[in-house]
C-alpha cells in the first residue's frame, strides 16, 4: 500500500509570528535541504500544508475578522504570497513543488470542510510535491480553515497516510512548556486530551494552536491514518527523521 506523508509546516516555524510579514528564510532553506534528502531516500509522496503565521493571522487580526470583502481578498492574497515564497525556496533546492490554492479546491457545507483531492493525488503520481495552505474557504458560512484541518482532512481521505506536524516545540507537554518541570508526552491518546493544559500561542493566532491540532483528531482520525507525529521543526534533522520514520523526540497522537 502506498503511504503518503502529509507534512504541516506551522506558521510560527516558517514566519516570525510576532512580526508582520516576516519569513524565516534560514529555517525554510534548512527545511528544504532536509526535504530533498527525505524525498530522495525515504518517501516521494509528500504533501506540504503550511500555516498562516504573521501573514494570514496578522491580516485577519488587522481587519477584525473576515466579514468584509477587503479582509477576504487580502487574507487570500497574503496567504498565496507566503505559499509562493515557500514554493520558490523549495523549488530552488530541487523540490518539485506545486502550489494548490486551498480556497479553489474546497467548500464549506454545514461548517464541514470538503476538499477536492483528485488533482492533488494526480500531481503526487507525477512525483510532484503539492503545497496547500491554511486559507479562507467559501461556503454557506465562509470561514478560515487552518492548515491543521487541511492536514487531517486530506489524511482521512487517503488510503494510507502519515500526518507530521512540524511546530516550534518538541511536541505536547503535560503543562505549559515554558514551566521548568513541564514533561514532553511521548504518546498522547485522544482520551487524555482533556487533562492537558494548553499554553496560549504566541503572536497573532485566529485558529487555535496546539489544542486545535488535537481536537481535530476527534473528528478526523480514521483507519487510513497510520501515524500522527508532532515534533520540533526548528531542530536540525527532525523533519528528515519524521519523514523517514526515525524520529524519537516527539509526541505521537494515538486514537486508542
Ligand atoms: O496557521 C490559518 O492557518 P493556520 C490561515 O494553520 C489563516 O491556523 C488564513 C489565518
Amino acid at each position: 500500500m502506498t503511504t503518503t506523508v502529509v507534512l504541516k509546516l506551522g506558521g510560527s516555524l516558517v514566519t516570525e509570528k510576532t512580526k508582520p510579514f516576516s519569513i524565516r528564510f534560514s529555517v525554510l532553506k534548512r527545511l528544504a535541504q532536509e526535504l530533498v534528502k527525505a524525498y530522495k531516500e525515504c518517501c516521494s509522496r509528500i504533501i506540504i500544508v503550511h500555516g498562516g503565521g504573521s501573514f494570514g493571522h496578522y491580516v485577519v487580526k488587522e481587519h477584525g475578522g473576515i466579514d468584509t470583502a477587503s479582509a477576504v481578498t487580502q487574507t487570500i492574497m497574503f496567504m498565496r504570497e507566503l505559499s509562493m515564497i515557500i514554493s520558490d525556496i523549495f523549488t530552488s533546492y530541487g523540490l518539485p513543488t506545486v502550489v494548490f490554492d486551498t480556497h479553489a479546491l474546497a467548500v464549506i457545507r454545514n461548517n464541514d470542510l470538503y476538499l477536492f483531492i483528485e488533482p492533488i493525488l494526480k500531481s503526487l503520481d507525477l512525483g510532484l510535491i503539492p503545497i496547500l495552505y491554511g486559507d479562507i474557504v467559501f461556503g454557506e458560512k465562509t470561514r478560515i480553515v487552518s492548515g491543521d484541518e487541511i492536514v487531517w482532512c486530506i489524511g482521512s481521505k487517503l488510503t494510507s497516510s502519515r500526518l507530521l506536524f512540524a511546530t516550534t516545540v518538541d511536541g505536547v507537554y503535560d503543562k505549559d512548556p515554558s514551566e521548568p518541570d513541564a514533561k514532553l508526552l511521548d504518546v498522547v491518546r485522544l482520551s487524555d486530551f482533556k487533562d492537558i493544559l494548553f499554553s496560549s500561542t504566541q503572536g497573532y493566532d485566529v485558529t487555535g494552536g496546539m489544542r486545535l491540532k488535537l481536537e481535530l483528531a476527534y473528528k478526523y482520525y480514521s483507519e487510513n491514518i497510520k501515524e500522527v507525529v508532532i515534533f520540533n521543526g526548528l531542530i536540525e534533522g527532525r523533519t528528515y527523521e519524521a519523514i523517514c520514520g526515525t524520529i524519537t523526540r516527539c509526541s505521537r497522537v494515538l486514537r486508542y
